[in-house]
């Protein structure tokens, strides 16, 4: 038998985005505040009180109103998956109402009616980075235990609405980022140099027995539903070869397995509960959360993946830039204009390592390549982008997801993400594009909103319609 060298029938190509960033009408139909909202410049600066209009993210590209042409642009290029979230403050405007917002459902029952129309299957991320601002403010997010009942009152009205639609949800979008950006992924409110490590690992602990609870009540809505974890992946290399760069490697990524290590196999790792004890964290654990972690795991694991990064524990630290968190920098890699290291091949190691590790089907639901577009007059007198670095870069990371899947790996599929331009979630800009589809608006908030096929659509056409043949090793 020789090596198959190309996807499963079934693969589902296609591309992912985020309610925050894309949506738009932040306070349409009765609409609340999300953390976004006072987000202004992402990460990489001050928060605001009320939303300001410099904050790209309250028109964002206003899939709200646009959602049937963008769509159709999907079915275009043949997508047979679309990655979205649902804002939670559309759903619940503050999040601990009892009663949840009627315009706000309806809205995705239009958005899944499209999908339907073009045999696109959804997949929801329930929490995106978009934590009702009055949970922040009010119960300081993640690290409230009452969080876990607004949660689940809020994913249960999810699954009972949708539930005969949509079957493949994931519950928190990068659950391991909120190490690194409490307030954006925990809506912790607390400023990250004044909270506790024992305040922070008690939202995760909350956060963990959330996602855990909510897998149990998707099965009971539908024991059809397929709930997945979805992790921020980074493989981390030694340094160097000696011993310490390698543990230091090790000890990186453990900080990340921790979360797919309870989402999968129900129970803290030992070597988590060391690095508690070490630090003197002692968690509320009850004897109901061990249950909840234990009987409700995961049915699939999903990740994001840019970049891989080094560790070391004997060498001058380099810090890389990177996604939410990295280490230091690898100096066989290339970065990309926002310095994220470029490195194929460290997807074909993360589907590799989560598969020997965890057994479970993993589904690739972000990668891609953030860059600078020039808008040009393609050769039918049509705005287009000829994005060939774009293409390069996706060429040749699915490449290396083609030969995992001959390793053996089993994967469902691959979500490109920001499959159309829109707002950066770490830095809030537009001009960081990661699109097949450009949209015309600029950081200062300027533009038509007009969409255009840039290069890499025709070619992410070709790909899905080839199942991957078209690829160029
Ligand atoms: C991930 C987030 C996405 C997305 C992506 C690209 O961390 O899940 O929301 O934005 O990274 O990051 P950025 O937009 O900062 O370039």
């Amino acid at each position: 038998m020789t090596t198959p060298t190309t996807f499963p029938d079934n693969f589902l190509w296609g591309g992912a985005l985020a309610a925050n960033q894309y949506e738009g009408a932040y306070d349409a139909d009765g609409k609340g505040l999300s953390v976004q909202d006072v987000m202004p410049q992402g990460i990489v600066g001050p928060r605001t009180e009320a939303p300001t209009p410099d904050n790209l993210k309250l028109v964002g590209i206003d899939f709200y109103h646009r959602y049937k042409e963008d769509i159709a642009l999907l079915a275009e290029m043949g997508f047979k998956v679309f990655r979205f979230s649902i804002a939670w403050s559309r759903i619940f405007p503050n999040g601990d109402e009892t009663e949840p917002n009627e315009a706000g459902l309806a809205f995705y029952d239009r958005v899944l009616d499209e999908l339907e129309k073009y045999g696109i299957e959804p997949l929801v991320t329930i929490s995106h980075y978009e934590t009702p601002l009055h949970l922040t403010k009010t119960y300081n997010g993640w690290a409230d235990r009452r969080m876990i009942g607004f949660f689940e009152r809020y994913a249960r009205t999810l699954f009972e609405r949708y539930g005969k639609r949509v079957k493949y949800w994931l519950t928190f979008n990068e659950i391991n980022s909120v190490l690194h950006e409490p307030f954006m992924s925990g809506g912790i409110n607390t400023p990250k140099e004044e909270l506790s490590e024992q305040d922070l690992y008690q939202a995760i602990h909350h956060e963990l027995v959330a996602s855990a609870s909510v897998t149990r009540i998707a099965h009971e809505v539908s024991p059809e539903l397929q709930v997945g974890c979805m992790i921020l992946a980074i493989p981390f290399y030694p340094l160097t070869p000696d011993p310490r760069d390698v543990w230091a490697a090790k000890q990186a990524e453990r900080d990340n397995y921790t979360f797919g290590d309870v989402h999968v196999r129900g129970a803290y790792p030992g070597y988590f509960l060391r690095k508690l004890r070490d630090k003197g964290i002692e968690l509320d654990i009850t004897e109901a959360d061990r249950r909840t972690l234990a009987e409700h795991t995961v049915d699939f694991v999903s990740f994001s993946y840019y970049m891989s990064s080094c560790e070391t524990a004997t060498q001058q630290r380099e810090a890389s830039g990177g996604n939410l968190m990295g280490g230091v920098v690898n100096p066989t890699l290339e970065v990309s204009q926002w310095g994220w290291a470029i490195d194929p091949r460290g997807l074909r190691t993360i589907l590799n390592d989560y598969w020997d590790r965890w057994g479970k089907p993993l589904f690739i639901v972000e990668n891609g390549l953030g860059a600078r577009d020039e808008l040009v007059t393609g050769p039918d007198g049509t705005p287009t982008v000829a994005d060939d670095y774009r293409i390069d870069y996706m060429n040749d990371h699915l490449v290396q997801v083609r030969e995992a899947i001959a390793d053996g790996v089993q994967v469902i599929g691959y979500t490109s993400w920001g499959c159309i331009d829109c707002v950066s979630a770490s830095t809030a800009q537009m001009s960081k594009r990661y699109g097949f589809i450009y949209v015309d608006r600029n950081d200062d908030g300027t533009g038509t909103l007009e969409r255009y096929r840039k290069q890499s659509f025709g070619w992410y056409r070709d790909v899905i319609a080839s199942n991957g043949a078209s690829l160029k090793a």
